[in-house]
């Protein structure tokens, strides 16, 4: 007889089923009103051979010492269990020998990842509030996910409004009350809805998205994608080429300022920089005129369509959202700015239901409302160091200590890391061009990552310990704009050795003279309850204490909003509520930015025409657009052993979907084995032909767990699929440096012969101390 025990994740609340502290099945909550199938990868991942059971040291770094190794992350290394005292205490000595050595900045904390849900035993803040007890440590900024939207729009609408943008969109209700039209680039694909980081009590968008659709908004899809929007949404499908979308969005333009349909009231009293925009679409200024035909050229899309769409957005109430995807690209601030200008041109911002926005079908809280009074957290401290990178320059980092690097109008110098701490992210999963993450990998003197599984991180790793999941240890969950702050009790015993990292880091600071100032005295079960308390003293309504919480299993969150217009206020009254930009305005052009002199960024909204792109010379070697887009089996590489996520995989492999004509031309049928390659990588894939991708475009989404065993045989960088290891390591631009994972050229082929199994899911070679 099982018993049902409710839990969260970032992919929603559900129960696990536990018999003899087992976790032997799972169980949507009756309240979500769209579960997510990924619940059903967590029975498997929870007791998988894979979990890391000890904590264990590289075999070369206890034999060497720290240093450089360039073999960290081979397939046959191999690791020794200690206990968790000496292992502590090898540690502590190596912190210790680091901070004396080189100072606290030599330690890169940046850590980047999601973990898992929880407020507590969140991995990022415990670390962050670990070394900071240290005395610091270098950190990262912003994310993968969408840096370009939150360097460059702090410049175009100020930094209330960047920040609304992102936590305060328009609900899914006000769009099915007000909107006409969505124009969608990227689309609003559904399962990326299924995740929201933090943790989710409900699944909102995509009933949000079925009743907008019941309610009649049309919704026009831009992507190379089909179903980047679900059927039910009966959107019209514009398919055009990759990394198109800021030509096709200035050909908009274009239509509104020939036809006389722009805005012209609305750009003058609320934006600056209209006009310069304006001569730059119309051509006058660089002799290029912004015309449907030129940018039918580029994506492949009809001139006609283009106009016809600019008629019809001029013709009602028109929400322009640009998803994340389609930033994580190369110029990815480009198309972010020109459909924020769009908007501007239609005269549509800070009205309901219209304007623009980023991140609709890009993650599961968007358009759910917003929970301004925060939710329990656990402090991080102030890190005395200041230095950060921008997350997705690590690479960078590691192998050019001392240079200079541009970031957001600044000159700044990658400091020299001698010690990675990893905890809560996967960046073998989320880097790109994986090989040269891995050469990056080699240069500091010792690499400590804590891990539940054995994940190729963890295999680059010098020290690695063993972390509880969710399922093993008390917490609860929250999301941005989450309905109810879910107790997530633990279900099952840790597994093996694995502890909680807040007993790991309190040992490790006791060894480091630090334990007071990281522990204040508390145990996690204090934390828990202080925490809860503090929150609540924070609202002046009743709300049960913590024993009352844990014991109903949750509570609604205070203080939530739903009813915002999104810039609203400023719509207004632009001088009483001007935005916090040097106008005071939407920045068509930025004076600020052009002052910055980037030419892969320039002052306003402008076409670059990206390498990684169908008809770039690039293409004439790498013919097929490859578009690496979030899984829908699992989050990101979270889980990827589970059931749903076998479920997708074609012979062992991360599945790639081909058009049949590419498919037809190249001899490959469905289910066959396919080499990917360019010239940084290749990977093996399984086969699935498909018409809902565009021809020429193939698409192999992230999160297949790295595996290099077959590398050095020649059979391909990664054996199981991952498009990491094919995807560059490049800035979005010097003006965001964001990750530009989403696209890349590439050709594919048959694998001729037997194809090498896949590896990474047994856990590497380790033996005890003694042994
Ligand atoms: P996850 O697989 O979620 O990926 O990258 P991210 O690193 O977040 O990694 C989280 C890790 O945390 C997992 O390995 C998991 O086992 C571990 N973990 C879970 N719980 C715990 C715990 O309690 N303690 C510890 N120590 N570890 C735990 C995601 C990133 O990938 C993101 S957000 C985006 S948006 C990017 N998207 C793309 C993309 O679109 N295209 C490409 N090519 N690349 C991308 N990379 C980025």
């Amino acid at each position: 007889m099982s018993v049902p025990i409710p839990t969260s994740s970032h992919w929603g609340s559900y129960e696990v089923l536990v018999q003899q502290g087992r976790v032997v099945g799972v169980r949507p909550d009756p309240n979500d009103p769209a579960p997510s199938p990924i619940i059903e990868n967590t029975p498997d991942a929870q007791h998988h051979p894979t979990r890391v059971a000890c904590p264990t040291v590289r075999r070369r770094w206890l034999d060497n010492g720290p240093g450089a190794d360039d073999r960290r992350g081979a397939p046959d290394d191999e690791y020794v269990e200690l206990c968790w005292e000496s292992v502590l205490d090898v540690l502590a000595g190596e912190l210790e020998r680091v901070r004396g050595d080189y100072g606290n900045a030599a330690i890169y904390g940046g850590s980047y990842g999601w973990g898992s849900a929880g407020r507590f035993h969140h991995c990022q803040s415990q670390l962050h509030r670990f070394l900071t007890t240290l005395g610091g440590y270098t950190g990262s900024r912003d994310t993968y996910s969408h840096a370009a939207v939150e360097v460059l729009f702090p410049h175009v609408v100020g930094a209330r409004g960047a920040h609304d943008l992102l936590r305060r969109p328009v609900t899914w209700g006000a769009i099915a009350e007000h909107t006409d039209l969505i124009i969608t680039f990227g689309g609003l694909r559904v399962s990326n809805t299924w995740t929201v980081s933090g943790g989710r009590a409900a699944h909102i968008a995509e009933p949000g998205m079925r009743e907008a659709a019941r309610r009649g908004v049309r919704v026009v899809s831009i992507s190379p994608l089909r179903d980047d929007t679900m059927a039910e949404m009966k959107a019209e499908w514009l398919a055009a080429s990759p990394g198109t979308d800021t030509a096709v969005l200035l050909a908009l333009m274009h239509v509104l300022f020939t036809e006389g349909r722009a805005d012209t009231e609305f750009l003058e009293r609320y934006t600056v920089g209209a006009d310069v925009l304006r001569r730059y679409v119309l051509g006058e200024s660089d002799g290029v005129a912004k015309t449907p035909e030129w940018a039918g050229a580029l994506s492949g899309l009809p001139a006609e369509a283009l106009r016809d769409l600019a008629r019809r957005a001029a013709a009602g109430r028109t929400l322009v959202n640009v998803g994340w995807s389609v930033q994580r690209a190369r110029y990815g601030e480009q198309p972010l700015w020109a459909g924020m200008a769009l908007a501007a041109c239609l005269g549509q911002v800070g009205l309901p239901g219209g304007g623009f926005a980023t991140g609709y079908g890009s993650m599961g809280n968007y358009g759910g409302g917003a929970t301004p009074g925060g939710l329990p957290t656990l402090p991080q401290g102030i890190n005395p160091i200041p230095t950060k990178i921008p997350v997705a320059r690590v690479s960078d980092m590691l192998l050019h200590p001392g240079e200079p690097f541009d970031f957001n109008g600044r000159r700044q110098r990658y400091p020299d890391i001698r010690l990675v701490y990893w905890s809560g992210g996967n960046p073998f999963h989320h880097h790109q061009d994986l090989t040269r993450l891995s050469r990056a990998f080699g240069r500091p003197e010792t690499v400590v990552v804590h891990e539940t599984h054995w994940t190729a991180t963890a295999r680059h790793a010098d020290i690695v310990l063993p972390a509880t999941t969710t399922l093993e240890r008390d917490d609860y969950a929250a999301s941005q704009g989450d309905v109810r702050l879910r107790a997530m009790p633990r279900a099952v015993p840790p597994h093996a050795e694995a502890r909680d990292e807040y007993d790991t880091f309190a040992a490790l600071a006791g060894r480091l003279g630090a334990e007071l100032a990281f522990t204040e005295g508390r145990t996690s079960a204090q934390w828990l309850a202080h925490l809860y308390e503090k929150w609540r003293r924070r609202w002046r309504q009743a709300l049960p204490n913590f024993a009352e919480f844990w014991e109903a299993g949750g509570v609604d969150l205070p203080g939530r909003t739903e009813d915002e217009t999104l810039l609203g206020a400023f719509r207004a009254d632009p001088d009483s509520a001007p935005l916090q930009t040097p106008s005071g305005r939407i920045e068509l052009y930025s004076a600020t930015i052009d002052g910055f002199g980037y030419s892969d960024c320039p002052g306003h909204p402008t076409w670059l025409a990206p390498q990684e792109r169908l008809g770039s010379q690039r293409s004439q070697t790498w013919p097929l657009l490859l578009v690496a887009n979030q899984p829908s089996g699992r989050l990101h590489s979270q889980q990827d052993m589970g059931a749903h996520s076998r479920s997708q995989k074609v012979a062992e492999r991360a599945p790639i979907r081909l058009h049949p004509d590419d498919a037809a031309v190249r001899g490959i049928g469905d289910g066959d084995v396919v080499r990917v390659a360019n010239d940084r990588g290749s990977c093996l894939a399984g086969a699935v032909i498909s018409d809902d991708v565009r021809p020429g475009v193939v698409q192999l989404s992230t999160g297949a767990w790295y595996d290099p065993s077959g590398a050095q045989a020649g059979e391909a960088t990664c054996v199981h699929g991952n498009p990491n290891v094919l995807t560059a390591d490049v800035g979005t631009s010097s003006l965001s440096q964001g990750c530009t994972g989403q696209h890349a050229l590439v050709e594919v082929e048959r694998y001729a012969g037997e194809p090498p199994p896949v590896r990474v899911f047994t856990p590497p070679r380790t033996t005890t101390a003694s042994s």
